[in-house]
């Protein structure tokens, strides 16, 4: 059966003009004047646009001590009504666990979700098992592999760890991906804080100023560029992160930034606020930051020293957050925001005048695609493009609250804030799954997307065994006068 996209303006990361779109098998199968389908869908006065790609969410990831609510069914469901067609989530290995093992947990998981999905890998330890399985990982269509310089004792790796990790990226042709914040930093900070009794939520705030992140993100690109490998920094939020990146950029390395949804439109207000429960809920690493920072990442994102938009979707109940009473450092951290990310962005980017269509297009999608390569199947109005597609009513308003969301929590981190954009029409290759906010997305229809290797590869893989052989002593002798 086919569809017809008529009436509407195709909006990409570079074109805008007026044209139907003929969807078949999944399949973006025509572009053109006075297409006719099995089935029509009206777009006039609106955009149709690649369907939103989110590059980074945990869902139903063990963090803290339990779980991330919204699961691969629930966070599906939320990206789809908010116009995301396609999200990157985490396999996440417990420290000794394999990458393989890892990854089998996280297909299980996946099985019931909404829309396509990829994954990245995450390196929580390091040894001869990981270097070893990074390779068949990467032959999986698994391109990324992400490092946590936060999480003390917990997910976090060290500077030797990262390096060793970086080189094995570069020589995979995988890109590594960094949470920058300099881990150890932030447990002093912690412990300082609790020990004078500040033990409420605002203090996460504190344990994480802007500077822990400006320096891990530093040492990140250097890192990085020591090793050969290019890097993506995740959830960039604030000015010393930006200005790290903005300067790699300058200097001809590739390295990308990703600012969140959450930092670009809230702010560390929310942890003044007396209500306990409502500041906990915004507990997230990073935190919130204070505004002048969100001016950097607006600036980043027109400028294009930052690449593009994700939520970090990693939603936990209000009962899961009170773990955290009486001590801050175990409220889990992590806010909701997969439906909200192209309607707040819409509101607050291309209402304001910040940013044109075409850039909210490149943020919210092309750029993300091309970076995580899987562009044009992801990203594009092109034929042969997987019909992930959505119709975007610019007219349409409506005012956010928990109590109409897909996500299972019972809260939203953006409740009472009003939009004004959103889906007429949410396709996942060809499926209608939404329309004008009543969900008709079907549970399983959701596949993998495999990713290759950014370009090639053909360097001769080192092993462990030269990696780790005792380095040669080499001495170009003794200074004339003796020691
Ligand atoms: N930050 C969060 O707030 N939650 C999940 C992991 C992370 O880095
Ligand atoms: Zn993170
Ligand atoms: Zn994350
Ligand atoms: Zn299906």
């Amino acid at each position: 059966m086919s569809t017809v996209i008529k009436n509407g303006t195709i909006v990409t990361a570079d074109l805008t003009y007026k044209s139907d779109v003929l969807v078949e098998g999944g399949k973006i199968v025509a572009i053109g004047e006075g297409l006719v389908g099995d089935k029509t869908l009206d777009a006039t006065g609106c955009y149709v646009m690649p369907g939103g790609i989110d590059p980074h969410t945990h869902l139903e990831m063990p963090f803290m001590g339990t779980y991330s609510s919204d699961d691969f069914e629930s966070g599906t469901r939320a990206a789809l009504a908010g116009g995301t067609t396609m999200v990157v989530d985490f396999a996440l290995p417990s420290p000794g666990q394999g990458l393989l093992d890892a990854m089998q947990m996280w297909d299980n998981k996946s099985t019931r979700a909404n829309c396509d999905y990829s994954f990245h890998m995450a390196i929580t330890w390091w040894g001869e098992q990981v270097f070893n399985e990074m390779e068949a990982v990467v032959k999986r269509g698994i391109n990324t592999f992400k490092h946590f310089m936060a999480y003390k004792g917990a997910l976090m790796v060290n500077d030797d760890e990262l390096y060793a990790s970086f080189q094995r990226c570069a020589e995979l042709g995988a890109t590594p991906l960094v949470h920058a914040e300099n881990g150890d930093v932030v447990a002093e900070l912690q412990a300082k804080l609790l020990a004078a009794g500040n033990n409420g939520p605002e203090a996460h705030a504190y344990s994480r100023p802007s500077q822990v992140e400006g320096e891990a993100t530093n040492r990140a690109i250097m890192i990085a560029d020591m090793a050969g490998a290019p890097l993506y920094v995740v959830h960039t939020s604030c000015e010393e992160a930006h200005e790290a990146i903005r300067r790699a950029k300058m200097a001809g390395k590739r390295v990308w930034g990703e600012p969140l949804i959450q930092h670009l439109t809230l702010d560390e207000s929310e942890y003044a606020n007396p209500d306990w429960d409502h500041a906990a809920r915004r507990v997230m690493s990073p935190p919130f930051r204070d505004k002048k920072h969100q001016d950097s990442l607006w600036a980043g994102l027109q400028s294009g020293t930052l690449s593009c938009v994700a939520t970090d979707h990693c939603a936990f109940t209000t009962e899961q957050k009170r773990f955290g009473v009486g001590d801050f450092t175990k409220i889990p951290n992590g806010t909701g925001g997969l439906e909200d990310r192209m309607p707040m962005l819409w509101t607050h980017g291309v209402e304001t005048g910040r940013l044109t269509p075409n850039e909210f297009v490149a943020v919210t999608s092309t750029n993300i695609a091309k970076i995580l390569n899987c562009y044009p199947k992801k990203g594009a109005i092109l034929v042969g493009a997987d019909a992930d597609i959505v119709v975007w009513d610019p007219a349409k308003t409506k005012t956010i609250s928990a109590s109409k969301q897909q996500s299972a929590i019972d809260y939203n981190v953006f409740e009472g804030k009003e939009v004004k954009g959103l889906p007429r029409y949410t396709l996942t290759r060809g499926q209608v799954a939404v329309t004008d906010g009543d969900m008709t997305c079907e549970s399983g229809h959701g596949a993998f997307v495999a990713r290759e290797p950014n370009g090639t590869v053909n360097k001769a893989l080192s092993t462990w065994k030269e990696l780790t052989a005792p380095r040669p002593v080499v001495r170009s002798g003794i200074p004339a006068s003796g020691v």
